[in-house]
């Protein structure tokens, strides 16, 4: 598909923003979809924003289904805020529909849009710099996963299949490795035994699924650090966004992905590896924050498993980087060659290190249950 740029003038006469657009540029840190902020010029008031999307073609097959959920689920988490006393328009993403009334707009590529009000006021961070705001991140994911426990999950897609199927994810990556369609398997032989020495942990948690030891529940699935806008008054965790992948999952991978990428002082894609170490602090710290938020709904065996969902989520995002690379950088966004390899070898580094710790991490939790 065509760099998005190419249809920003169409795209943005799809949409009634109530003021002339003066600009559109674009935003953020994300790795899959195109992201834009478009500045429009109210007669009467300063600077209004908005965030406008085209949703990952490579990452998702159908839109529509995304939509529905992303509909669903902020209207829901809208209605729980109000009736608690909240601020609905600054703590839930609210959908702005184009003027045709379909939910998102379909350009002449086929390519599919979205638009949300720019939540101002806020600051999204891509690494952890205090142990505070690691917290508020926690508390603020937990609370999100308190708030969906009644919401109906049979009536969610699954955007993503076997999106946190780990076992799936290593499968695929052994494929890639057969295939060696772009020979880079030579280059990254270590990574690949590092995984494939870690096939059997790659079941831990879908078999404590199947045999009913954690329950699914509403996951949002993606709960890295800058998937949470925090408040720039407060400091507290006021939003989470990126709700495309909100489907029935495990609590346990919600805590780990936010410790997988937020629990250190790195970069993703940092090349020196000796930057990269687990923060066992900010884990104890991210735990406590998340269980509070989450208030009471976590059972002891998630609690226990926390520790898992930690070393999983990294070992699977590290085995997604290793095949993307194998396959030529087909799904997570590349400012420069060889970075998904380089954003492998820090998961990897990572998931060594939560390993040596684990004694630890399980201690940490066990305060907790
Ligand atoms: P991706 O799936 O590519 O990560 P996101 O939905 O996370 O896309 O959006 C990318 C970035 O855009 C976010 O990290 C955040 O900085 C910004 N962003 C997204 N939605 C909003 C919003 N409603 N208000 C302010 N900033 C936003
Ligand atoms: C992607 O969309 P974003 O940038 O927040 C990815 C996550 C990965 C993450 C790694 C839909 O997250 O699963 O963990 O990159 N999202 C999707 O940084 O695949
Ligand atoms: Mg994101």
């Amino acid at each position: 598909m065509a760099q998005a740029e190419q249809y920003l003038n169409e795209v943005l006469g799809a949409f009634d923003f109530g003021a002339p657009v003066v600009g559109a540029i674009r935003y953020g840190a994300g790795h899959i979809n195109d992201t834009f902020v478009v500045h429009t010029q109210p007669e009467t008031c300063c600077c209004r924003r908005f965030i406008l999307q085209r949703m990952s073609p490579a990452a998702f097959k159908r839109p529509d289904q995304l939509m529905e959920n992303i509909i669903g689920v902020t209207e829901y988490l809208g209605r729980e805020i109000a009736s608690s006393g909240g601020d609905r328009s600054r703590e839930a993403l609210e959908v702005l529909r184009p003027r045709n009334g379909a939910p998102y707009y379909t350009d002449t590529d086929g390519g599919a849009w979205r638009v949300y009000p720019f939540v101002e006021g806020t600051i999204c961070y891509q690494t952890a710099e205090t142990p505070e705001l690691f917290a508020a991140s926690g508390r603020a994911f937990g609370r999100f996963q308190r708030l969906l426990q009644g919401y109906p999950a049979a009536t969610l897609h699954e955007t993503i299949p076997h999106f946190h199927d780990t076992e799936d994810r290593l499968a695929k990556l052994k494929a890639a490795v057969a295939a060696d369609s772009l020979g880079r398997v030579k280059e990254c032989r270590k990574e690949i035994d590092f995984m494939l020495a870690r096939e059997a942990d790659c079941s831990v948690a879908l078999r404590a699924l199947r045999d009913g030891l954690l329950p699914l529940r509403v996951t949002h699935n993606d709960t890295k650090l800058n998937n949470v806008l925090m408040d720039a008054q407060t400091g507290q965790g006021l939003c989470i966004i990126d709700l495309d992948t909100v489907m029935p999952g495990l609590s346990i991978n919600d805590f780990g992905d936010s410790i997988r990428f937020g629990a250190n002082h790195s970069a993703e894609d940092e090349r020196d590896l000796s930057k990269v170490n687990l923060d066992v602090n900010l884990f104890e710290v991210y735990a406590a924050a998340f269980l509070e938020g989450a208030g009471g709904t976590l059972t002891d065996k998630e609690i226990e498993m926390l520790p898992w969902g930690a070393k999983l989520m990294t070992l699977e995002c590290g085995i997604r980087f290793l095949t993307d690379y194998l396959v030529g950088d087909q799904y997570f966004h590349i400012s420069r060659e060889g970075q998904n390899l380089d954003r492998c070898r820090t998961q990897c580094k990572l998931v060594a290190d939560m390993e040596d710790h684990w004694d630890e991490l399980a201690a940490i939790v066990a305060k907790y249950r």
